[in-house]
């Protein structure tokens, strides 16, 4: 008992010394001008489509950097980067997600002098990154079709933190038994002040929605 004890009060003071640094992110994203977005949501969501959809739209309008999580492949940096824009992955291993000590080390490595608009896919997970901000501006939660019908009711933390739900592959919605309009229901009954868009990075529709939910 006094074990289980001990791993709790280790794991809360992780996420306070998270915290801490979260807002030393925030601060020094703030005094550089750069406007940061979280990304969060299940592998396969549609999370580095999306991304890829936005900064091919916005790249001629502001200077733009993504930082990609994963466990342990570069496969979104490489995507992305594609888009010629500036890309970092960081590999985190056996962490279920990002926290504000990774993010904070990755931007060391970009000249944030030269960067609007900071895009941050998170490691793919409807769980862990509830437990770590990363002192972005704003977070998105991304969930798809796909996941089937109850996949926000289900996570309702997420939705709770997030400032943007996206309920993305929308051109799957008469060959799945997901509804869109409902996920975006339960979107909102878990949090009123979320800014909810349908989209397809597939076909494109919604993305101007997106963009212009995220401000920009
Ligand atoms: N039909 C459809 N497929 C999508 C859509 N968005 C992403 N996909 C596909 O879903 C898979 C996972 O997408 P990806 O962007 O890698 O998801 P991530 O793991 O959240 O970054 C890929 O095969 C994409 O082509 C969409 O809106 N509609
Ligand atoms: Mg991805």
């Amino acid at each position: 008992m006094e074990d289980r004890f001990s791993i709790v009060s280790v794991e809360e003071d992780l996420i306070r010394a998270n915290e801490k640094v979260a807002n030393e992110v925030s601060r020094l994203l703030a005094e550089k001008g750069v406007k940061s977005f979280d990304i969060v949501g299940a592998i396969g969501a549609g999370k580095t489509s999306l991304l890829e959809r936005i900064v091919e739209r916005l790249k001629g309008k502001y200077r733009i950097a993504v930082i990609t999580g994963d466990v342990t492949t570069r496969i979104d940096a490489d995507r992305i980067s594609r888009h010629g824009v500036e890309t970092l992955q960081i590999n985190t291993g056996r962490e279920c997600a990002l926290t504000a000590f990774f993010l904070k080390d990755a931007l060391r490595k970009i000249d944030l002098n030269r960067v609007d608009i900071l895009f941050v896919e998170n490691v793919g997970n409807l769980i862990c990154p509830a437990d770590y901000m990363l002192g972005c501006d704003k977070r998105l939660v991304v969930v798809s079709l796909t996941e089937g019908p109850y996949v926000v009711k289900k996570h309702p933390l997420l939705f709770k933190i997030s400032d943007i739900a996206v309920i993305n592959k929308i051109d799957l919605k008469n060959i799945v038994e997901a509804n869109p309009e409902e996920m975006l229901r339960d979107a909102l009954e878990i949090n009123p002040n979320l800014k909810v868009v349908l989209t397809s990075a597939k076909t494109g529709e919604g993305l101007d929605d997106l963009i212009s939910a995220m401000g920009l």
